[in-house]
């Protein structure tokens, strides 16, 4: 049996943020073949919207790495599951809508792939200092593949809106069941 290490990014910008996210990692903690084995601290960030869209609550975001033996797609399946538990809705219409909860695969080991459910490393990886600081806090060292090619570091140094993103005193734990 091999475990993958995986990534996956997590977001809130309605309802108690904190306790979406903290919800969030309490599914994946319970999610059959996946452990949760870091947690990133907790960041605030104004929702980047698409051009012409209005504004939106700002986001907390968070990263977590786990080890799995599921599939890219079985994770992801799994992801939506949460989301839908947690009473995200999606609109066929809009996108990037305010949202109860968001997970995001951002990497799946160092599997590159592209179809229209999922794109591995996730492409919006390189633009958001929301992901790149936590996850950069919990796997400095990380080489992201294609069609990336460099590490956490190089990211966020050339990585937009760093300074409009900051920590929170929010921490997420790791909810272990006897
Ligand atoms: N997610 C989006 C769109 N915009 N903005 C922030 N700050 N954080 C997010 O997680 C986020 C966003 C789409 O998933
Ligand atoms: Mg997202
Ligand atoms: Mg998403």
């Amino acid at each position: 049996l091999t475990f993958e290490t995986v990534y996956i990014g997590l977001g809130s910008n309605l309802g108690n943020r904190h306790q979406y996210l903290q919800r969030a990692v309490d599914h994946l903690c319970v999610t059959p073949e996946l452990g949760v084995d870091q947690i990133s601290s907790v960041v605030e960030s104004p929702a980047l919207v698409l051009p012409g869209s209005p504004p939106q609550p700002h986001y907390l975001n968070a990263v977590v790495a786990c080890s799995t033996t599921l599939a890219p797609v079985e994770l992801l399946k799994a992801c939506l599951e949460i989301e839908e538990k947690l009473g995200r809705t999606r609109s066929e219409l809009v996108k990037w809508e305010p949202r109860t909860v968001d997970l995001d695969l951002l990497m799946w080991g160092n599997r590159v792939m592209k179809s229209p459910h999922l794109t591995l490393p996730h492409p919006g990886l390189g633009r958001r200092a929301f992901v790149l600081i936590p996850l950069s806090e919990i796997a400095m060292d990380l080489r992201i593949p294609a069609p990336f090619n460099c590490d956490i570091r190089y990211l966020l140094d050339h990585c937009p809106g760093i300074d409009s993103t900051s920590l929170t005193p929010f921490q997420l734990m790791i909810s272990r069941s006897e």
